[in-house]
């Protein structure tokens, strides 16, 4: 394992997201720029919120509808979310690692594309990923210290509305960072300990989505940013081989 490798995982490990700067050349930036540029096209020529008023459009999910008039867009950005680079940086941040159960090949989920505002300024709430469809925090709090699920994210434009709460994939919520996550002031600018991510066009940035985290959307300057959620299998326990009762 190289030392570039180690620190990366090192970084992941204390602090839940590290920077790879200059991930990507111009020339590169550009290639998926205009792919990703033609299905935000598509989908804001189809819909009056998906692509205004959104955070995001979502690449793979809805790949039928916003690549309908350019299919090699889509095989450029799949093969560039499953290509080896991508994935080498995701080596070594599951649990496998630590022998807690996960395997480390990566499985991707899904692939989003993080644009500017069309209508208005808002801010996003603060949140872990593993909240979503989950109401029971104790639940939650169960994924949040047996599982890993990561985002891989590369800015085609400067990119600095994320902020993350360093640390805070490792561990349960603070008293206070728990009453702002599940309470009713979500959108607070007081986060204790929060840091801004801010990304130079061409950067990437792998952050833990059980960390707590948010972004706040706005009109101009324009976003660009494509992002990839992985998680990680848990080996299957084969019937067979569970010791006879
Ligand atoms: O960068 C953003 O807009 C925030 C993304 C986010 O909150 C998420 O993917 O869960």
């Amino acid at each position: 394992m190289s030392t570039s490798t180690r620190d990366r995982i090192d970084a992941f490990r204390a602090q839940g997201f590290f920077i790879m700067r200059a991930f990507l050349d111009i020339a590169e930036r550009a290639e998926l720029r205009r792919a990703c540029d033609a299905a935000l096209l598509r989908t804001r020529a189809l819909s009056r919120e998906t692509g205004h008023s959104t955070p995001s459009i979502s690449l793979l999910t809805d790949g039928a509808t916003c690549f309908q008039d350019d299919p090699c867009a889509l095989e450029l950005i799949s093969a560039f979310v499953g290509s080896r680079r991508v994935c080498e940086l995701l080596a070594g941040l599951s649990r496998a690692g630590a022998g807690e159960g996960e395997e480390d090949a990566p499985r991707l989920k899904d692939a989003h594309y993080y644009h500017e505002q069309t209508r208005r300024d808002w801010d996003g709430d603060w949140h872990r990923d593993s909240q979503f469809g989950q109401s029971d925090p104790e639940i939650e709090r169960a994924i949040v210290a047996t599982t890993t699920s990561v985002h891989f994210r590369v800015a085609l434009e400067d990119d600095d509305r994320l902020e993350i709460v360093p640390g805070s994939h490792a561990r349960w919520d603070t008293p206070d960072e728990l009453r702002i996550r599940r309470g009713a002031d979500r959108t607070t600018p007081h986060m204790p300990n929060a840091a801004r991510v801010a990304l130079r066009a061409g950067d990437a940035c792998i952050f833990h989505a059980w960390s707590i985290h948010r972004a706040t959307y706005l009109r101009a300057p324009p976003r660009r940013t494509i992002d990839a959620l992985y998680t990680f299998a848990r080996p299957t326990v084969r019937r067979w081989a569970l010791p006879a009762i």
